[in-house]
């Protein structure tokens, strides 16, 4: 029987930056984020016998073990599931992104939560947000938030097999009717170092990594306080804060991790001006170049006609968006 499902992506707030437990997926610190209205990935799974081995297509790519993509991630996430789940019958799964993969736009956080919840839905494993969540954030850490719609926290958890580290809504999809993102694409390549290497280097070689997991926590206290009180400041400043801090940490890594291009930089710069001339935007980046801006949507207008001037990009406009659901729409 085919499952299909929808996630859409996220944008964290308080961003997620270094494991504490690589296989189990568990971060050293709490993330808080938003989860998108407008970029999300649609997947189909079908276990059948007649499939003979596993067939794994992201858009339109056939992953083949031997590849990172399939030994790192969709390959090492249907380990995971059988070993939850003790089915071992053949799988095809096809799952497609409406947006550019792997350049900084959150593509792994709903691919893994569109297939958790399909292959959750397909083997018969409890498939309620928590437990979802739980076994998306086995296939990326950032997928256990995508789960979720509206404003999303992922706690880290205490407990060491994880069952404590899930997303969960903190507000939903209408809470912030004016709340807006916009996201100014500079660049559509494939970053050179994956989130994951990245954070794993910052890990092991950051000499203030200690202190971004001690501040993590009080970024994200901020940030749910100002979007339950729809304090567009506390929510904006803390995000833009806390977004610079895990930048500041991955430049001081050794070899250096740098994201930004110089039109990454521009757009920063050009968004602090503006805020000086009474437009009030906050910028946050993730593990890539594109620039994600945060404002209200009496502005949004305004602010869309000043990032179009600049060379080469791509401005899209959204706003929070919905929870992963299942949906009859097949994609084979
Ligand atoms: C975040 N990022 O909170 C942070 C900010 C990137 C920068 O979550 O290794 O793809 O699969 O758990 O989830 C990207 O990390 O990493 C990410 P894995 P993931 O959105």
């Amino acid at each position: 029987m085919k499952v299909s499902a929808i996630a859409n992506s996220n944008i964290a707030l308080a961003k997620y930056w270094g494991k504490r437990d690589k296989e189990l997926m568990l971060p050293y610190n709490g993330s808080l984020s938003m989860t998108v209205n407008d970029m999300f990935t649609h997947t189909t799974v079908e276990f059948d016998r007649k499939h003979k081995e596993d067939v794994l297509i992201v858009n339109g790519q056939q992953l083949k073990p031997g590849q990172e993509d399939y030994d790192e991630y969709m390959g090492a996430f249907m380990k995971v599931v059988r070993q939850i789940s003790g089915n071992k019958t053949p799988v095809k799964i096809v799952s497609n992104n409406n947006f550019p993969t792997a350049a900084g736009l959150a593509s792994s956080a709903s691919g893994f939560a569109a297939v958790a919840l399909a292959v959750s839905k397909a083997l018969g494993l409890p498939n309620d947000p928590k437990s979802v969540s739980i076994l998306a954030r086995r296939g990326s850490g950032s997928a256990s938030r995508s789960v979720l719609g509206g404003f999303v926290e992922w706690k880290k958890g205490e407990k060491k097999d994880g069952s404590d580290s899930y997303g969960e809504q903190i507000a939903g999809q209408e809470h912030w009717p004016e709340f807006r993102m916009i996201a100014v694409i500079t660049s559509k390549k494939e970053k050179k170092i994956k989130s994951r290497a990245g954070m794993a280097q910052t890990v092991a070689t950051c000499p203030f990594y200690t202190r971004w997991v001690e501040t993590a926590q009080a970024d994200i206290d901020a940030i749910r306080k100002g979007i339950k009180e729809k304090n567009f400041t506390l929510v904006g400043s803390t995000a833009e804060h806390n977004c610079l801090k895990m930048h500041a940490t991955m430049i001081a890594t050794r070899p250096p991790i740098i994201y930004w291009n110089p039109t990454t930089m521009e757009v920063i710069h050009s968004i602090m001006e503006w805020r000086d001339e009474g437009i009030e935007s906050y910028f946050t980046m993730d593990a890539g170049p594109q620039v994600k801006i945060f404002c209200l949507e009496k502005d949004v207008k305004e602010l869309s006609r000043r990032l179009k001037e600049f060379t080469g990009v791509e401005v899209v406009v959204t706003k929070p968006g919905p929870a992963a659901k299942l949906t009859g729409k097949h994609l084979f």
